[in-house]
């Protein structure tokens, strides 16, 4: 018996003792920037600049006690807050709620990382929800204030699925959104446009799911065409097999140009690294070139790049302020582009 107790008694220290390793190794991670705001937290950011002022369209974590896992449950996010600012480093304004899922007629539960777009005098803010089936789909809400409110449209976009809308304008004045996110965004359930709860996640040996595009209406509501996969190769020009997860798309999409060169970015999700391909036009084929920003603290990575009076910013998240996986900040830190187009990779931490 006392031998028992010894023996736990020397567990419990040996455990104490790598937790507390882990709390100074992480500790010892200095961020390079600090959270934008701390009175609620926020995660998912995608900032435009509208109007000469920067606005943040993120997800709005809470805390709703819901256990991790897989599927992402415990991301059990409600409504949205707008966050806006004059110039990066300046007074950070949190607007108020923007949406609720309580207005959205189609609602299940769960409003992931959205983004927004302007066009002739409205803004549109497009968001993921899982609808009352329980199956992520794409919403569209309008406003003609940037900060909201928003009004949700009655029902999904019409052939959306997923999570993770990115909305890009092309410099011929079309609009183009990006989506998709495998694991709990559930885009390795769709096949050709039909949804099955019963695929599993794709093999190390398996090609990997590919994210999609397609072309906005002109009212911004719909889609104009038939959803296409965005392929993503290597230097060889070869698609990525799920057993490369370092490097092949998991969610987290975002388009920017730079020189004329269409910069593709996404998370690789359960290697939690920001990575970039380029290619000549919207669709692709985007040809992978390296990481943006390594891990960040916390499980999620998601980004937005954007130019901010010639400087480029990426908006990121960690957990700086929680600790937690479903509690997260924005944050923002230049970012620098090398003379052959190549982006210097950023780690968050000192
Ligand atoms: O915030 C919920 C989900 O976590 C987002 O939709 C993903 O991009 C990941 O950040």
């Amino acid at each position: 018996m006392n031998h028992f107790i010894s023996r736990s008694l020397l567990m419990v220290l040996l455990l104490s003792c790598s937790f507390n390793t882990a709390i100074a190794q992480s500790a010892k991670r200095t961020p390079i920037s600090q959270p934008l705001i701390s009175s609620i937290y926020t995660a998912d950011p995608s900032a435009h600049v509208f109007n000469g002022k920067i606005y943040i369209y993120n997800s709005h974590d809470i805390n709703a006690d819901i256990p991790e896992n897989d599927n992402g449950d415990h991301f059990a996010m409600r409504d949205y807050h707008v966050l806006s600012m004059d110039s990066i480093g300046g007074k950070v304004t949190d607007n108020g709620v923007a949406l609720d899922t309580k207005d959205i007629a189609w609602a299940g539960r769960q409003l992931w990382a959205p983004d927004a777009a302007y066009k002739n005098g409205t803004y549109y803010l497009y968001f993921p929800l899982k609808d009352k089936q329980d199956i992520f789909r794409i919403g569209v809400a309008s406003s003609k204030n940037p900060i909201g409110p928003f009004k949700a449209e009655p029902t999904p976009i019409e052939g959306s699925y997923s999570i993770d809308p990115c909305v890009f304008k092309d410099k011929d004045g079309s609009y183009y959104l990006y989506f998709g996110g495998i694991w709990g965004g559930q885009l390795q359930r769709w096949n050709n446009g039909i949804y099955d709860s019963t695929t599993q996640l794709r093999k190390p040996g398996e090609l990997a799911v590919l994210p999609k595009i397609a072309k906005l209406s002109a009212d911004m509501k719909s889609f104009a065409e038939e959803v296409k996969e965005v392929l993503i190769v290597d230097e060889k020009g070869k698609p990525f097999y799920e057993a490369s997860n370092d490097k092949r798309f998991f969610e987290g999409p975002w388009m920017h140009m730079y020189k004329g060169k269409y910069y593709f970015s996404y998370s690789t999700g359960d290697t939690h690294n920001i990575c970039y391909a380029i290619g000549n036009n919207p669709y692709g084929p985007f040809t992978y070139k390296g990481i943006i920003l390594k891990p960040v603290d916390g499980w999620t990575n998601h980004e937005s790049i954007v130019e901010i009076k010639g400087k480029w910013y990426i908006f990121y998240h960690d957990v700086q302020l929680s600790g937690k996986t479903h509690l997260r900040n924005v944050k923002v830190t230049e970012l620098k582009y090398r003379k052959d187009g190549s982006i210097i990779p950023i780690d968050a931490y000192k």
